[in-house]
């Protein structure tokens, strides 16, 4: 018998072995702010590999459970987490994930190094994300939305480096009725002795460990009166302990059997009298909560990438190790071509997660933004859709992924089949593909982004062309020689070749958008729903086609960029196939 022995894939600093991430940030954090950001990420990117991940095993190695009362039969509803899970609390703490975000040291740009150091720590967090996407969420929202007392007491709590002092926050809103559609929310507030109290129960809330929550209640007046729908409910911020240490009239009827995210307590309750404050306005919930999970979704994105970022270096790690034919899998023509196509759909997607990090980031500081009302636009359409676009690619990679380790990916101790189970996650809460898709109809219709969207990406793509132009032909006028003027054969320098190409291509996308851009008053708004997905994920493209191929010019040495963006522009960038009235009155599924 042979005694070979197959080495498993392994990870080092996953930031000093991203090349992707660094020459991003290197871009767009201010030089005075680099070595300062290096630090802290190559620090961060050790603990990845080091402590943190050790700490998510013992989570993740030991699931929550729910102790629902003392031995004597005093009801206790106690959730004991592993120490790993209290571990990650403070690191998150110390690490200032969500402080970073308010500390804002780097301007504009203080959410893009937030969100790398959320998209370093998410693989190695046992979706310790979660509560902090909340919590981050939560701090926006009292921010934006919140009184004095909220700013005051609650909010210091959220954004604090200190594991003693830090808070963090859920975000209840999913009840039997309904998660996408939250207009049946049954939960009653009622205003009793000068205090909101809320009666009824939430059907997934996760985190159940957090100190305050935001949740949605419908108000019943005095006489039994309540409004009916989306538009009755209003939000409330409660705190999920009294000063006695006792749950708030909250019971934990049971923790949730998940399909993964095993470490995180994902709880049922019901609310009996639970006391409460109103943010925002009477039947302005949802628009009030919108503000939190506007954050929510951006934090998908980015840990959705930071989970594809993992499984692919290991993937590759092992693809370099395993020999199968005589040779390492990388040397397979058809295996390395596989993986190709999956990293350079990771190009894309952390581009788009990245993108929206920092129209967060100009929203939040607009110091030097020369037109606001732009970025808000972008920044409403381009959530939804990296939400959106990011964990449905995902999803289709890390089955790719699983795959590429043949048998080894199907057995649960390697610590592969749970990046399948926990990744379907991202493409589900935080709205689903098709909630989100229409979330994105919404988005056009409120904030006019569609006109918006394709005069950025026609004005950037114009911007690049004067850069070309103007470094290779550093005599010619700019508008004598466009980058996207094909005519123009003396461009011989093999990448400005592949980004002509590109440019050429995200150019005939955009016509084909416009088009559909003037069609869409006069669809009938089944159809429009029935494009909603397609227009989302054209969206998708277009826009990641554009930041791919800014990111290859802004580093024309670099002709790994150069390939990636032409490789993605090559592929179809627009993919609306209109609804017929074959698909809609006549096909039966
Ligand atoms: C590790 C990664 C981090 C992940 C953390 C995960 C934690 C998981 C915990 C969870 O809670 S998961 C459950 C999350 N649930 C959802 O995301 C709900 C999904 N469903 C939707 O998003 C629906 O589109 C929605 C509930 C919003 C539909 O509600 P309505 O009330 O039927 O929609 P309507 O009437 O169009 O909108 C009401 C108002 O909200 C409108 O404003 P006005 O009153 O001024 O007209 C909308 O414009 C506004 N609105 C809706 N969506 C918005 C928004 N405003 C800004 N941004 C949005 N996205």
């Amino acid at each position: 018998m042979s005694d070979f022995l197959q080495t498993g894939p392994a990870i080092s600093n996953t930031f000093t072995s991203d090349k992707l991430l660094q020459s991003l940030l290197q871009r767009f954090i201010p030089t005075q702010h680099w070595p300062q950001v290096q630090t802290d990420l190559q620090r961060l990117g050790a603990r990845a590999a080091g402590d943190l991940l050790r700490f998510a095993e013992d989570a993740e190695q030991n699931p929550p459970w729910h102790r629902p009362f003392s031995p004597w039969g005093e009801r206790l509803d106690e959730i004991v987490t592993a120490p790993g899970w209290q571990s990650l609390n403070d690191a998150s703490a110390e690490e200032g994930f969500v402080a970073s975000g308010y500390e804002r040291r780097y301007g504009e740009f203080s959410r893009l190094y937030q969100f790398a150091g959320i998209y370093l720590f998410h693989p190695s967090s046992a979706f310790y994300t979660c509560p902090l996407a909340m919590t981050d969420g939560a701090a926006r929202l009292i921010e934006c939305h919140g009184d004095e007392d909220l700013k005051a007491r609650v909010l210091p709590r959220l954004i604090s480096r200190d594991p003693a002092t830090f808070w963090t926050s859920g975000q209840w809103m999913t009840e039997k009725t309904g998660g996408s559609d939250i207009s049946n929310t049954e939960t009653i507030a009622r205003f009793q002795n000068g205090q909101w109290r809320l009666y009824g129960s939430k059907w997934f809330t996760s985190a159940i460990g957090t100190q305050m929550t935001m949740t949605l209640a419908r108000i019943e007046d005095e006489q039994g009166n309540q409004v009916a729908g989306s538009r009755g409910l209003s939000l409330f911020y409660l705190e999920v302990h009294d000063e006695t240490g006792r749950l708030n009239g909250i019971e934990i009827l049971r923790l949730k059997d998940k399909l993964g995210t095993k470490a995180l307590p994902t709880a049922e309750l019901r609310l009996n009298g639970t006391v409460a404050k109103m943010v925002g306005g009477h039947g302005e919930g949802v628009k009030t909560i919108a503000t939190l999970f506007n954050v929510t979704r951006i934090y998908n994105a980015c840990t959705t990438m930071g989970a594809w970022r993992r499984l692919l270096d290991l993937a590759l790690d092992y693809a370099g190790k395993r020999v199968a034919f005589n040779k390492p899998l990388l040397q397979h023509p058809l295996h390395f071509r596989q993986l190709a196509e999956i990293s350079v759909q990771f190009h894309a997607c952390f581009h788009l997660a990245m993108y929206v990090t920092l129209l967060l980031g100009r929203e939040e500081v607009p110091d030097n933004d020369p037109d606001p009302q732009a970025t808000r636009a972008l920044l409403r359409l381009m959530t939804p859709i990296a939400k959106l676009y990011c964990a449905k690619k995902n999803m289709i990679a890390t089955s790719e992924l699983i795959e590429s380790f043949g048998g080894a990916g199907f057995i649960e101790d390697t610590g592969l089949p749970k990046w399948l189970r926990d990744n379907q996650v991202l493409t589900i809460w935080e709205g689903t593909t098709n909630v989100l898709s229409l979330d994105v109809l919404r988005a056009i219709k409120t904030e006019q982004a569609l006109p918006q969207f394709i005069r950025t990406v026609r004005d950037r793509l114009q911007a690049l062309s004067a850069q070309a132009t103007s470094a290779t032909f550093s005599d010619a006028p700019l508008a004598d020689t466009p980058l996207l003027d094909t005519e123009n054969t003396a461009l011989d320098i093999e990448n400005t070749a592949f980004h002509i190409e590109s440019a050429k291509q995200i150019t005939e996308a955009l016509k084909h958008l416009e088009h559909y851009q003037d069609l869409m008053p006069k669809l009938a708004s089944e159809e429009l729903e029935y494009n909603a997905r397609d227009l989302a994920f054209s969206l998708g493209n277009i826009m990641a086609a554009l930041l791919l191929l800014e990111h290859a010019c802004a580093l024309p040495d670099d002709e790994q960029a150069a390939i990636i963006a032409q490789q993605f522009c090559g592929s179809s960038l627009y993919v609306i196939t209109p609804a017929t009235e074959l698909h809609l009155k006549h096909l039966k599924i």
